[in-house]
């Protein structure tokens, strides 16, 4: 079976090393949304924190960066008196470099992380969901500031009152992406916040209609259980956009475009007005604490 599998940073990663475990090969669309230039480096977080998830050399517990990684660069930096919010380690200030110097030679985006996936020993195909310019921009009382500057200089404080995706208009979808969801005997949807990793990718175009015109599955797996996100800032950005922070308000944003969605059993009141509107709803126990709860997941997004 061909999967295709659509995913963000942080709680994506877990699902990624479930579904390394269980299912081996696979292809997935990443997130670009959350990318910047720091430092002069061309930075990639949710292409990298999958391509370490599936190299087996992520940082698990941050749940971003390499396991074991320094921070000597970036001390040196503050040294120097340059701003060091975003925390670079010295290994991942690697990857960073290698990416901006291979744009710096005219390769795209995809072909690059390509490059990186071989060089880590990484099975999997990862591709960006666009190699042009798509970013998150959160709108605060204080002005409109990048999802960076937002969630990691500002730690998610300030209020929001809406997000854009700068650049949707002209960000072309990567062909890969495109043919992967094309032939995907599943779509999966990974448990990422909504509005900052799984819109980005559907506000591509092209990516969205290649969903809904694949005959395969789609299953969504909620980042929701009870009244809340599992982890970062996806309650207070659904609510930016004028939704509820819960599963039911998660189906409704990705619609006709899935067949299924997996909710926690806390949910089940969601799950049966989820059930109601035309979606399957599967009631399943979403957090996951170990590789035994990733692989678990897993085979239930397998499945469903
Ligand atoms: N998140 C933080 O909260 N603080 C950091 O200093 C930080 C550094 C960082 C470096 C490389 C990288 O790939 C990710 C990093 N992240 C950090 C995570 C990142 O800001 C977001 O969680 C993702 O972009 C969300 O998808």
């Amino acid at each position: 079976l061909r999967f295709a599998v659509l995913a963000g940073g942080t709680g994506s990663a877990k699902l990624l090393r479930g579904l390394k475990a269980v299912a081996g090969e696979f292809t997935v669309i990443s997130n670009v949304g959350d990318n910047f230039w720091r430092h002069g480096l061309f930075v990639a977080p949710d292409l990298d924190t999958a391509v370490y998830t599936l190299a087996g050399l992520e940082d698990s517990l941050r749940g971003w960066g390499l396991r074991g990684d320094t921070f000597n660069a970036l001390g040196q930096l503050a040294r120097m008196g340059e701003e060091t919010w975003f925390n670079l380690g010295d290994r991942d200030l690697a990857t960073h470099i290698f990416r901006t110097e291979q744009l710096a030679r005219g390769r795209r985006l995809a072909e690059i992380t390509s490059m990186i996936c071989e060089r880590l020993g990484v099975k999997q195909r990862v591709i960006p969901c666009t190699d042009d310019r798509l970013e998150t921009y959160v709108t605060t009382s204080t002005g409109p500031m990048h999802l960076q500057e937002f969630w990691v200089k500002n730690r998610g404080e300030p209020d929001v009152i809406g997000v854009e995706y700068r650049g949707e208009d002209g960000a072309k979808p990567v062909r890969a992406a495109v043919e992967a969801l094309e032939v995907a005997d599943r779509i999966v949807f990974c448990p990422a916040n909504p509005v900052t990793s799984i819109l980005p990718i559907l506000a591509v175009n092209g990516i969205r209609q290649a969903i809904g015109r694949s005959r395969g599955r789609k299953v969504a797996v909620s980042p929701m259980v009870g009244r809340g996100p599992v982890s970062g800032p996806a309650g207070k950005m659904m609510r930016a956009i004028g939704v509820e922070a819960n599963s039911l308000a998660v189906s409704r944003l990705y619609g006709r475009l899935v067949d299924c969605m997996i909710v926690d059993p806390a949910d089940s009141q969601d799950a049966k007005v989820i059930e109601r509107e035309g979606i399957e709803a599967v009631e399943s126990p979403i957090l996951m604490r170990n590789l035994g709860d990733e692989a678990r997941l897993a085979r239930e997004v397998m499945t469903a």
